[in-house]
């Protein structure tokens, strides 16, 4: 039988059948153990069911991405979720939020919340803006159900994970598309969660046949520490329409001859975006220095 793994906890794994039923418990075939490096949640199996009712996993299937914060495979979709107000989007952190998610390959949709909460200008606005740069938005409100079948669309068929700052809507978000979830919503509790550093173990849940998400908890810092000051620009999608700077090691900063500086001077980058690449560049390099000094 074919299933995905939703959870694992203490050895164990949680498989959800691909045929509707309930989840079932299994472990891993002992041989199966030395050929992985592990199997993650997300992982497609293929299973048996012994005489005393208990699941092994006999094989996995290859991955076609891995995720690793939080440690998913086979995610495609990351819902990178915010708000227009309370809590105030705040542009480092959207634009941090994401380059990790570009860093990550997989396609993103920025998810602007609590829109009954502003002026539809002020919200049109935003949204426009974050379009401008390559993005696809989507404007939503859990009160007035603004949103709702384009969000059902966007992770129908798909293994998705909604992450963002603590307190936007994510949980609220998803209980919208799919009430079943039942999920906890209110930043208070999360905020104490947090205090307290409660173990996160990731789990999918199932909304749809082949559809799974993944509710991440907030957090406020998140740190690039992985990658290579190179890498960056990369990672801003509006970036890539201005290549071949003087310098091939061109990191954008006071290099002559730059084609982003460049654009940026010409009003076709946007000066916040340029104005954010180079606050999270000192800390790219930052932490590059730190590890190879
Ligand atoms: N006005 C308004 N409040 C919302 C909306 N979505 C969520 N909230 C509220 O915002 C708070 C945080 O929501 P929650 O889903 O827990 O955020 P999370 O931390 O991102 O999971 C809760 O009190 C929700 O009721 C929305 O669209 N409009
Ligand atoms: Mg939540
Ligand atoms: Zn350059």
């Amino acid at each position: 039988m074919v299933g995905r793994v939703v959870r694992i906890i203490g050895g164990f794994y949680f498989v959800e059948p691909q045929t509707p039923g309930p989840i079932v418990e299994c472990a891993i075939r002992g041989r199966l153990k030395l050929k992985t490096q592990g199997i993650l949640v997300g992982d497609l199996v293929k299973y048996t069911i012994d005489e005393d009712g208990r699941g092994v996993i006999n094989e996995v299937e290859p991955r076609q991405s891995v995720l690793t914060r939080p440690y998913i495979a086979n995610v495609n979709r990351v819902v990178l979720v915010f708000a227009h107000c309370n809590p105030d989007p705040i542009p480092l952190l959207i634009d941090k939020f994401l380059v990790l998610s570009e860093a990550s390959g997989i396609p993103n949709l920025i998810v602007f919340n609590k829109t009954d909460l502003v002026a539809t200008g002020k919200a049109d606005k935003l949204a426009n803006k974050y379009r401008s740069y390559g993005y696809n938005v989507l404007c939503t409100s859990v009160r007035s159900n603004l949103g709702k079948r384009r969000l059902l669309q966007e992770v129908k068929g798909k293994v998705s994970v909604f992450a963002g700052p603590s307190g936007v809507g994510k949980s609220a978000l998803l209980n919208m598309i799919a009430p079943g979830l039942r999920l906890k919503t209110g930043a208070v509790s999360e905020k104490i969660g947090r205090g307290k550093h409660t173990t996160r173990e990731v789990q999918l849940l199932k909304i749809g046949p082949d559809s799974y998400v993944a509710d991440t908890p907030g957090f406020s810092q998140i740190a690039l520490d992985f990658m290579k000051p190179e890498a960056l620009a990369g990672y801003y999608p509006e970036f890539s329409a201005y290549p071949n700077c003087r310098f091939t090691s061109c990191l954008h900063e006071t290099e002559p001859d730059c084609r982003i500086k460049g654009a940026v001077s010409a009003g076709l980058i946007a000066a916040e975006r340029y104005q954010s690449y180079l606050e999270l560049l000192a800390e790219v390099k930052g932490y590059w220095e730190k590890r190879y000094r």
